[in-house]
């Protein structure tokens, strides 16, 4: 039996995910629009609490001031009538043939000073909603001929912008963080912060970086061959986990975007592990919204998009059951002992002890019987076979 989500669940959908129509490079759109309001009322009967949204998803690209805040008050509406909230805003700096070379790194100065327009604009409708993540999705950011760019330049005009958009937000006293996302490439050949760790290195270069941080995607990591999980763990231990996209992907190939755990089931248990357990020894928590990024394929219709909304959050909450089980196994605690997983967790060095302490510790070298050591298994194997045996729930 699937289990029936909460709002305490704390689920999160792009109102694009639903309201893909479907449109891709070889095919016209399959589904019809999908009013932003019958969204909201839909995801809230499935049992989400949040929904997410780019500025022109809600509002159209080129709307007037009058038909903007005509429409800004009916989704405000649907919003205080099924007490969804909106967690996260972001901004639509992709579609439009005007940001075909990028928004803040594009070569031509008018298009980057409409798109920081573009951006802050949306920074006070973010704030207007009560959100509390700003994503940054530099899809177009990027090239796909290397002489096209000036790399150094590139970076710089990427610092500027969203420095510029940092210190707009501390002026303003919003509560807003900016969280970027990272993709290798699509649509760009080679997308600039390619990865983590890519936009990690880059953050850390900001003047204004102590609010910008990062919301990874799992098949934006797995498309360049890298486990998302090892991706979120390295944020969290920055400080920089302000955000999560979910979705799945099947290996190397184009974005697919599908329903979380329809890519890599294993995976997928492993980052609900981490997301809901925490690391083995403790540390920093996600404990932020449990958001869904993901497209229902092209071959659905609209009761398949629904059906797919709720596989999100079905398969999400059957793995958290078998997570917590996992760890609550007392041969799970006993195998990652045997694999010292717990030992990483203690100082190389003892309390006090110096570098020169070791050097003059003849048992950590000299005497060291490093043969038997070296023939000590880890056990890992087992843990392992442990984990999918909780994973599939045959334990
Ligand atoms: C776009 C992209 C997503 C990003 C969205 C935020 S837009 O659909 O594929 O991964 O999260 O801008
Ligand atoms: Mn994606
Ligand atoms: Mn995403």
């Amino acid at each position: 039996m699937s289990p029936k989500p909460t709002p305490a669940d704390k689920f999160s959908f792009g109102l694009w995910t639903v309201g893909w129509e479907a449109r891709d490079q070889f095919g016209d759109a399959s589904r019809p629009w999908l009013d932003p309001v019958e969204s909201v009322h839909r995801l809230a009967e499935l049992g989400a609490a949040h929904v997410t949204f780019h500025d022109d998803d809600v509002v159209p690209f080129g709307s007037n001031a009058a038909d903007r805040d005509r429409i800004l008050a009916r989704f405000k509406g649907a919003l205080a009538e099924t007490g969804i909230t909106v967690e996260m805003v972001t901004t639509n700096t992709f579609s439009h043939p005007i940001f075909k070379d990028g928004a803040f790194t594009s070569n031509d100065r008018q298009v980057r000073r409409y798109g920081l327009r573009k951006v802050v604009r949306n920074v006070d409708l973010a704030a207007e909603l009560g959100a509390d993540t700003f994503v940054m999705w530099g899809g177009r950011e990027g090239a796909e001929y290397d002489s096209a760019k000036d790399l150094k330049a590139a970076h710089d005009r990427y610092a500027e912008g969203i420095d510029t958009v940092a210190a707009y937000i501390k002026d303003k006293g919003y509560s807003l963080r900016i969280a970027i996302e990272p993709k290798p490439n699509e649509p760009r050949g080679d997308i600039l912060l390619p990865t983590v760790g890519h936009a990690l290195g880059f953050i850390a270069q900001l003047e204004h970086g102590d609010i910008v941080g990062l919301n990874p995607e799992t098949g934006h990591e797995q498309m360049a061959g890298l486990n998302y999980t090892s991706g979120i763990a390295q944020a969290l231990w920055s400080d920089k986990l302000f955000h999560i996209d979910l979705n799945g992907q099947r290996s190397i190939k184009y974005d697919q975007d599908l329903v979380f755990g329809h890519g890599d089931l294993f995976s997928a248990f492993a980052t609900v592990d981490l997301v809901e357990n925490g690391f083995p020894s403790g540390g920093p928590r996600y404990d932020g919204p449990r958001h869904f990024d993901y497209k229902p394929s092209r071959t659905e219709d609209m009761t398949g998009v629904w059906d797919s909304a709720a596989a999100n959050m079905s398969t999400y909450l059957l793995l958290k059951e078998r997570a917590l089980a996992f760890r609550a196994d007392p041969e799970v605690t006993e195998a990652l002992e045997a694999s010292k997983v717990f030992e990483l967790a203690q100082p190389t060095l003892a309390e006090g002890e110096t570098l020169q302490d070791l050097l003059d510790d003849p048992t950590s070298y000299e005497e060291l019987d490093i043969d038997e050591v070296a023939a000590r298994g880890f056990h890992f194997v087992r843990l392992n076979q442990l984990a999918l045996e909780h994973a599939i729930g045959a334990r």
